[in-house]
């Protein structure tokens, strides 16, 4: 179903048969509602979201490509999540590995613009998918189209901010004994001790190689987000507090209390494509099992 959402930018919305549902803009190719069953949100979008091109939307699920962070000459996070994308009406069959699954595949090509600020073709496809359990999927490929035979190369993440009843209810599982690099302390190196991170200051953090499975635990709602992810080495995990929040204009006070950025991502090794060659990511997450 396609459909008007704010500010007359289009969304798609994916419906399951049990209730669960997944809303995802044009603009940005940007997750901005994923709800269980029981129409519970589990995606946190600020209330002063600002839903007007070029400024990303604050919240949701940004697509960061083809550069994370300011780890290269473009702007902060790449340029992807502030681009009108296309929907793709005759995509590629689906893989039987999610039955009775519904998607949308979401295509980027760069414009004769993006080529003087980034000058490499590609074709980016993000399949959105929303499993008949209520899973959500993001399954993205990106391939190197030039034709004049230059490699390039890019660092990506899926920014998800997860919707949590309070951050001091929070846990993250499945960095204990990994290195990091400490975004609040110039990018130095330091190795994780606990298994249970708790988060009760500014955070930010880049988890270099983690296991493909990692847990958000939700304490207050008896919830526990399971986050699997492939071709997705590293692990994002973001949290502004109080004072870096009130620096950011479309972002309310107190909402850092209610979310947890938690994301997949390919930052520590950036990935290279020759002319032609393909990479893959996927991202599941789900709050069954
Ligand atoms: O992923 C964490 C991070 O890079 C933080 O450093 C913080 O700046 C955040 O992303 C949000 O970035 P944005 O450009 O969306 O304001």
């Amino acid at each position: 179903e396609i459909t008007k959402g704010i500010n007359g930018l289009e969304k798609i919305i994916l419906r399951q048969t049990h209730g669960s549902s997944v809303e995802v803009y044009l603009y940005g190719a940007h997750v901005t509602s994923w709800k269980n069953d029981q129409g519970e949100e589990l995606i946190f979008v600020s209330r002063k979201a600002i839903f007007s091109p070029p400024k990303p939307i604050r919240g949701g699920i940004p697509v960061i490509f083809p550069q994370f962070s300011n780890l290269g000459s473009l702007q902060s996070h790449g340029f992807a999540r502030n681009r009108l994308w296309t929907i793709d009406d005759n995509p590629p069959p689906v893989t039987s590995e999610v039955p009775n699954a519904v998607f949308v595949d979401l295509l980027l090509k760069p414009t004769e613009e993006d080529l003087k600020i980034w000058p490499h073709r590609f074709e980016f496809r993000l399949r959105v998918t929303l499993s008949r359990g209520g899973d959500l999927l993001l399954t993205s490929c990106i391939r190197n189209t030039d034709a004049d035979g230059k490699p390039f190369t890019f660092t990506f993440a899926h920014h998800t901010y997860f919707s949590v009843s309070n951050i001091s209810e929070v846990e993250v599982i499945g960095m204990k004994n990994l290195d990091y690099l400490d975004n609040l302390k110039n990018r130095t190196r330091f190795t994780e001790h606990t298994d249970a991170i708790t988060i009760d200051s500014e955070f930010d953090r880049i988890y270099l190689s983690t296991p493909k499975k990692l847990l958000l635990l939700d304490h207050e709602k008896r919830r526990r987000f399971v986050i699997r992810k492939d071709g997705l080495p590293d692990a994002v995990v973001w949290n502004p507090w109080e004072a870096r929040a009130k620096t950011i204009v479309d972002f309310g006070e107190e909402e850092y209390k209610y979310m947890v950025c938690v994301e997949a991502a390919a930052i520590g090794k950036p990935v290279t494509l020759k002319p032609g060659e393909e990479w893959n990511g996927r991202l599941q997450l789900s709050t069954r099992h």
